[in-house]
């Protein structure tokens, strides 16, 4: 009796483990068409495809972002944010439209201080998820 309630116990756990490895799994699969559309993606490039012609809301407009739930857009951070930091730097923002689709171009230093400037409000020269989903949602 004491030994199948503790067998019980231990395939609860494992069963808890497993569903923890899988849910991790499928973080790490994540592609950004999970949450957006290919072609909403495609039409907020082709926007900005010329150098200094970035523009952050419109962007996030055309993409659908905007329109995610604020544990999406947060989703999407943590995509973006590949070396998983919990912050995007000037330098990961240079790369920025390349996490949506790996040919787009970089974005120039006057695109990537304005981008920053938008979504950096404790002025730390860092962007956090919850700066990022405010700058999305703003
Ligand atoms: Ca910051």
């Amino acid at each position: 009796m004491i030994n199948n309630q503790h067998n019980t116990w231990k395939l609860g756990n494992v069963f808890t483990f497993l569903c923890t490895c899988i849910s991790i799994l499928n973080r790490l699969k994540m592609s950004i068409t999970d949450v957006l559309s290919a072609a909403d993606i495609a039409a907020a490039l082709k926007e900005c495809q010329d150098p200094d012609s970035f523009n952050h809301k419109q962007f996030f407009q055309t993409s659908g972002l905007a329109k995610k739930s604020a544990s999406q857009v947060k989703d999407i951070f943590r995509f973006i944010d590949n070396d998983q930091s919990g912050f995007l730097d000037e330098d990961e923002l240079k790369f920025f439209l390349q996490k949506f689709e790996s040919g787009a171009r970089v974005l120039t230093s006057s695109e990537t201080k304005s981008l920053m400037a938008a979504a950096d409000h404790d002025g730390d020269g860092k962007i956090g998820a919850d700066e990022f989903q405010e700058m999305v949602h703003s």
